[in-house]
Parts: structure tokens; sequence; C-alpha cells
């Protein structure tokens, strides 16, 4: 049954449900397309709610049979869910459904991969496992009976019991349906046990399938430690007596927090050092810890309704980003998380998907699932912290969880405890939640007589519902140093509130140079024309890192806009800048290959057209090429120092300090590559004994087109390992020349090895193509074409993954008037397929607005 036109829900129409759900027990059937699905649920009225509708959600369900109270019902049945005539008292409500987790490609709800049994609820696919209020305000405990021939049958909470063919599982804390979950398959398992900061021993499972149980070891440890830091930091412990992970190769996301049962995609949990490259090592920590600080963050403390996903989200991408800080380096994670911030949140809060951190509206609620919900949620997090203080945040965090354990809370909720622990009002800064786009932030000057003035002006353009913006909170960070780089202000924060706004150093004793929004201490755009000698001396002195990095990074950003617009050759100040870090040892290798990597294609795309010019994808692509062969011949003598060989004689671990000299090394290779034509590359290829030593010279051989013999070898070694695999088609396409890469992502989709029903292996293909700017807006229009069919084929099989994908197109109207058609005609098709998902519906009429 297809949806009809597809409903607009809004924020503002929120009412709690009529009935609160008691207790839930379910019963499972397992069997690939005839599963049977029993639940014993007892409501009992709200006494909260004044709207008394009997409305459970389900969708794709089979009906077999109804009983309220023992008695059998007919309710009316509709594509979305059922309604009922019920009693005004408490009622027991009994069903039977039956469902077909086989042929369920689109990865929601009970779904089959390879042979094992697997959920994902989160967002609104309970619904399509039995009748039920898929809401997350509606909490409950529940009990859980799993049926099948599996030696493995897991659930939420506490295992109950368990016999031949048959397991029960009890979670005593109450939860939304969206944090259910249910596994079953011939799976084994990596065990430890965890004693918590009160003494209870926990037992700690990474489940897996035969094969890969030597992959574990990682992601065990990142487990321990996520669980040690968050009673050390936020004096949250553990709450259940085991903690499943179960790792599974066609998942649509990173992973997910179901309570006790986390489920994650296989290349969020799976990890070694043959297999694995530091990068992934470094993800698959961050998304432990991400999953596990979701079980006080979201799931103890949960969110009334969808628009309040942030609530959540932000939160634990905060507290995730503060782990990783705190283990590994924290001006590195800094700048890694602002590079990522303006990658793919900025375009997104910049364009045709604008939308506030805290939407208003939605038509599918899993296309809200963004950067401006996460990353930018997090942000706005970041910036409560520094207003408030570590110490206000440390007293309001106390607060929230004492005051909303057990709850399903709102942004308000949130905001609340901030002003309760603070005196502060927070009433403007809340607009953070509901303003949409990115500000604008401007900056003038002025010394006399021992005083500097900084007068900031701030602007947000408008975005989609958004014309008219508000001045917003912005916390400032600032630091004045003098003509020596000594700093003679320290790092100060400053408190911006109007639209225009001066703040005054006094007593100094020459004009300094300013350092400003240190460590990006607000998601803006700082529009500040700074003279060149200024951005070279802060390069050169500046002691923040985070600013440090940020003006070798507009050097490298004006110098390149110079190649595109008028010819210009690579700025010599820039490169002398930059090859003085590259020789300062005392610098960390991480720090210094963030220095050399410069912005990518995209966001020169974007700040060109910031600039009011039209972005050329070929010229982009030759300025970077002119660039870094440049750099190559300058830093030609620099080269031996800075290479990988040689630096690291311990055994390979993926720790900070060895994978930042693995970074510089990379970042080195690249460079040598364009001087010896790949003949460094192919020796480090030749003996790498650990993925990242080997994809980074794989990567390189691709690009200098020398790869022939090296793409065969590695997929000789590897071709029965998925995960590799997944490199393997996506450097292909990713580090193409721009010319090939269409044809390249062409022929990789007929691949034996290609399966577009797995989403990993179909974003390593068409989400590497997306990610080639040149390639992808090939100008005769090529790469829009071969998208837009693939995502039209995909739709039909999983609307979620399409949806997602579909923001390939979301730049399209940055592009020259050519090219913005082809797109715009590429949109317009996938637009106009029958039967398209509601997913793609709304994602693909948003951009074309
Ligand atoms: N809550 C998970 C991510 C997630 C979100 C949605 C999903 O399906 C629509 C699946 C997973 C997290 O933040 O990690
Ligand atoms: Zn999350």
């Amino acid at each position: 049954m297809k949806d009809a036109a597809p409903q607009t829900v809004y924020l503002s129409d929120y009412t709690p449900f009529g009935y609160v759900v008691e207790d839930v027990h379910l019963t499972f059937q397992l069997a690939p397309t005839s599963t049977r699905v029993l639940s014993r649920i007892r409501f009992a009225p709200n006494p909260d709610a004044t709207d008394k509708v009997f409305f459970l959600h389900g969708e794709e369900l089979n009906l077999i049979s109804a009983m309220i109270d023992g008695k059998p019902v007919e309710p009316v049945v509709t594509s979305v869910g059922l309604s009922c005539p019920v009693p005004e008292k408490p009622f027991v409500w009994e069903a039977e459904v039956e469902i077909s987790p086989e042929t369920n490609t689109a990865l929601e709800g009970l779904y089959m991969s390879n042979g094992m049994y697997c959920t994902q609820c989160e967002a609104e696919g309970f619904r399509k496992i039995t009748y039920y209020p898929d809401r997350p305000d509606v909490m409950s405990v529940f009990t859980v009976r799993i049926e099948g021939p599996h030696p493995v049958l897991l659930s939420n909470g506490n295992p109950r019991d368990s016999g031949d063919g048959w397991a029960e599982w009890r979670d005593p804390w109450p939860k939304p349906s969206y944090l259910f979950a249910l596994v079953a398959g011939d799976l084994v398992n990596h065990s430890d046990t965890f004693t918590t900061c009160s003494g209870t021993e926990v037992a700690l499972n990474i489940w897996v399938r035969p094969g890969d149980e030597g992959k574990c070891a990682f992601g065990m440890e990142a487990l321990k430690k996520s669980m040690r830091w968050d009673e050390e930091v936020y004096g949250r412990e553990y709450d259940l007596d085991i903690f499943n992970i179960v790792a599974v190769d066609d998942f649509n996301m990173g992973a997910m927090e179901n309570k006790g049962l986390n489920v994650f995609n296989s290349s969020a949990v799976l990890a070694s050092p043959e297999t694995s490259t530091d990068a992934n090592f470094e993800r698959i920590e961050a998304i432990i810890a991400h999953e596990y600080f979701h079980n006080w963050t979201g799931n103890r403390i949960t969110c009334r309704d969808w628009f309040q996903l942030c609530l959540k989200e932000g939160l634990t991408v905060f507290r995730d980003s503060q782990f990783t800080s705190d283990i590994r380096s924290a001006p590195v994670k800094r700048i890694s998380d602002v590079i990522d911030l303006r990658a793919r949140q900025f375009p997104e809060d910049q364009g045709p998907l604008s939308h506030p951190v805290r939407p208003e509206s939605f038509q599918e609620i899993n296309n809200f699932y963004t950067a401006t919900v996460y990353e930018k949620g997090a942000e706005v997090i970041g910036m409560l912290k520094r207003l408030v203080g570590d110490e206000g945040y440390a007293e309001a965090l106390e607060l929230y969880f004492a005051r909303h354990d057990g709850e399903a809370c709102t942004i308000e909720d949130w905001l609340k405890v901030f002003e309760d622990v603070t005196g502060r009002d927070l009433t403007q800064f809340k607009r953070w939640y509901s303003q949409s786009g990115t500000p604008r932030l401007s900056v003038t000057e002025d010394y006399a007589d021992g005083t500097y003035t900084l007068t900031f002006a701030q602007h947000t353009p408008p975005t989609p519902g958004q014309d008219e913006k508000l001045p917003q909170v912005l916390p400032i960070a600032v630091g004045l140093l003098n003509a020596n780089g000594d700093e003679v202000v320290k790092t100060t924060l400053l408190e911006m509130t109007q639209a225009e706004q001066s703040f005054e150093f006094t007593g100094l004793a020459s004009r300094p140079i300013p350092s400003l929004l240190r460590g990006f201490s607000a998601p803006v755009v700082l529009d500040r024309v700074a003279s060149k000698e200024e951005q070279v001396f802060l390069l050169a002195h500046d002691t923040d890192a985070f600013n440090r990095w940020e003006s070798g990074r507009t050097l490298a950003r004006n110098s390149l806009i110079a190649m595109v617009r008028d010819g210009a050759a690579p700025d010599q100040a820039y490169l002398d800048g930059l090859a003085a870090l590259l020789r300062d040892d005392e610098l960390d290798p991480a720090f210094r290959a963030l220095m050399l990597s410069g912005p990518s294609q995209a966001e020169l795309a974007q700040a060109l057209h910031e600039a009011g010019a039209t972005p050329d994808p070929d010229a982009i692509w030759q300025a970077k090429e002119t660039m870094a062969d440049t750099m190559a011949q300058s830093f030609r003598d620099l080269l031996p120092k800075l290479a990988y060989e040689g630096k690291v004689t311990e055994p390979y671990a993926p720790d900070a300090e060895q994978s930042g000299m693995r970074a510089l090394g990379a970042a080195t290779l690249a460079l040598q590559t364009r001087l010896d034509a790949g003949a460094a590359a192919q020796k480090q290829f030749d003996k790498a004994d650990n993925m990242t030593l080997q994809l980074s010279a794989l990567g390189q051989l691709i690009q200098v087109g020398k790869d022939t013999g090296a793409v065969q070898a590695f997929y000789d070694q590897w071709h029965n390992d998925r995960l590799v695999m997944d490199k393997w088609f996506g450097l292909q396409v990713g580090a193409a020349h721009p010319e090939v890469a269409v044809d390249r992502a062409a022929a990789l989709s007929s691949h034996p090895a290609f399966d577009m029903k797995n989403p990993n292996r179909f974003r390593a293909v068409f989400g590497a193509l997306a990610m080639n700017h040149a390639g992808f807006h090939r100008r005769d229009g090529a790469g829009y074409d071969l998208l837009a069919d693939w995502l039209i084929r995909l739709d039909a099989m999983n609307p979620q993954t399409t949806a997602r994908m579909c923001s390939a197109f979301q730049t399209w109207k940055r592009y020259d008037a050519d090219r913005q058609a082809k797109m715009k005609a590429a949109l317009e098709r996938i637009a106009a397929q029958p039967d398209l998902s509601r997913d793609t519906t709304e994602m693909v009429s948003r951009m074309l607005g």
C-alpha cells in the first residue's frame, strides 16, 4: 500500500498520546518471509492528555488478529496504522501480525543481512514490526521472547531465560519504541567485562559473523574507555548487567544506540591494522563512544518528539568530541571538526536544505539526521558551555540528569536547567535552535592612545522560509599579540548580542595583532579582510593552535582563489610560511599534516560563490594541481625529512602519535608522487604491512594513473574482505582523474562485487563520485546523469539511503547556467519518477524549491 499525499508534521501541533503504556510483551516467531510478532500491551488512559483517540502506528504489517481484554476486535486499518474503540479504563491490547524480514531492503524495522535478523527502529521503524504508538514520548518497559533456530538471540536489557530455540529478555528501563532492538543469527562474540564505579560487573560483548572475531579488540577497548570516561567526566554509570554490540553489514547509518544492544554498521566497529586505516580506527573509537554516551543522553533522557532530535544528538556529538579531545589531541580534533563542519554543515545551511537545529516541520524525519542537527547542534552546546563556563556547564548537566531522568524532554527543558543553575536568561540564545543559516561576522578595528577597539557586525543571509534574521548571541574568543608574537591579552571571551557591537581593550603599549574567533568559538563565517602580512604573522606566531591553522588555511584559500580568478601564481609568502612550519619538529606531525592539506575543491567552490563568482570546477581542480606541483617543487628538499619511512620502529598502533606521523607521511607522499611519478608510492605499496600505508600509496598511484598493477594486486589480496573492498571501490572513483571518474563509477557498478542493496558498497562508488568534485561536475553532465540513474534505481529498494545521497545536488545553484540546468534536469527526472518514496520526494522538492 502506498501512502497518500505526503503529510507535513509541525512542532506546534504536538499533543501527548491519549494513553500510557504500562508494559509491553513481544513474542517473535522468526521466519524469513513470515515472521509472526505477537504483542501484549497494557494501556491506561493518559491523565495528561485531552485527545483520547486510540491510534496505533503500523506500516507494511499483515494483521492476523487483535483482541482487547481477551475479546477479538476488528480495528479500522489503513496504510499507516489502525484505530479502534477502547474502554475508558486500563486494558490489555493483543495483536498478532506477520512481516517479511527477508524482503525488507529498506533496512528499517526487522530485516535480514547475510542470514542474520536485525532491527533498525529509529526513527519510525518500530511501526514496521507491530502496531504501536511509535513516538518517543511513549515510554515503557519491554519483555521480549524470541523463537528461532539461531544460536544467538538478543534483545534489549538483561537476559531473563533461554532454552533450545528461544530466549527471553527484559529491559527494566522504560524506553520509547525507537530504542527497541532484536538480533538473531549465527554469531560469535568477543567478550570482556567492565566493573563500574559502584562495583557492578557488566558483561560486554561484540557480536560478529564467524571470521570477524579478530577485528573486535580495538572496539572493545574503545567501549571500556568510553564507560570509564563517562563515569569520570559526567558521573554517568552504566545501568544493566550486560552491554551488547552487534556488527551488521547492511546498515543505513553508522550505528544505533538501542538500549543495551547497540547495532553497528560493520564499518563502524570492525578493525584490524591490516584492514583498517588510522582514520577508520579513530572513527570507530568515536562512534563506539557516541553510541555508548547515548545511554544517558538519549536513552535515560530521551526526546519528547522528533523535532527535539538535537537534544540527544547535538549533546551526544558534543560529548563524543570531548572524549576524543581528551584521549587524543584537542587541537587536532577541533581543527578536524571544523573542517568537517564547513564541508558538510555550511553548504547545507547556505543552500536549499537549510533548516534550524530544531526544525519546525518535516515530511520524513529520516531526512533530518543532518549535519545541522548533529554537528551544528554540538556547536551550539559548545557555545553554551563557553558562555556559562566549565563549572556552570557541569552543574547544569548534573541538574539535567537529576531532574529529567526517565523523561522525554524538549530543548526548553534543556535550556531551563542552564537558566536555573546560572541565573542567565537564555531567551536570545535559544535563537540558535530556531534560526537557520550561517551568520556572517565582519569586523573593523581601531587603535588610539593604548586603546584597541574591535567592532563586530553580524548578519545572517535569508534561508528557505526565513527571510528576516535576528542577531544571535556570539561568544567570540579573542587574543591579542604584539609584534614580537607575545600574547599581550590572553584569550578573552567577548559576548556579542547586538547586530553591531564594539569591545575595547585598554592599556596597550602598541597596536596589537588580533587573533579572532579562537578555537572557532562560534559557528560563523568570519568575513575579515586581514592583510597578508598579518595572516603570515599569525601562521608563524599565533599561540592558539586552531587559529594558527586557520591563518594558513586562509592564506591557502586566498591564494587558490586568486589563481582561479586571476590566473595568479601560488602565493610565495604562504609557501614560505608553510615551509617554516613544516620544518618545526616541535610541532605535532598531525597538526603539520593538517596544515599541508589545504582547502578542498568543494570548499573553494563555496568560497568563490560567496565572493560573487561562479565556480568553475575544472579551473578549481587545475588550481589545486598547480598549487600541489608548486609545493612539491619548493618543498623538494624538505620531503625526505617529512617522509614516514623509518619514523616509527614500534609495532603498528592506531594511536594519536603514530597516526599523526602517518598522516604527515601521506601528505608528503602526495607531494613526492608529483616529483617521481609514483616511484615512492609503489615502493610503499609493495612493502606496506598496514592498511593506512597501503591505501595512501594506492591512492597516489591511482592519482598519477600508475595504478593498473596495484589495483589488481589489492583486489587479489583483499577480495574476500567486504570492508576493504569498499575502500577498493571507493578509492578508484574518489582518487580518479576528473575526466575518468564517471566512467570508472559506471564500470565499477557492473563489477560482480558491486551490490546496490548494501549501502556501504553503494556509497563507496556513488558517494565517492559525488565527492570527486571536478569528476562529478564534468561539463557534459554525465556525472549528474549517472548519479540520478542510480538514485532512481535505489529508491525502490532503500529510500533512506537514496534521500541522503540526493544531497549531492544541494549546491546546484552555485554553478554556471549550463551545469545548473543539467543538475536541475537530473533532480526533475528523479522527482518525476512514479512511486518515488516520501523520503526522496521531500529532499528533491526542497532542493528544487
Ligand atoms: N541515532 C543514531 C543514528 C541513526 C539515526 C537514524 C537511523 O535511522 C534513521 C539510524 C541510526 C546515532 O546518532 O548514532
Ligand atoms: Zn547519535
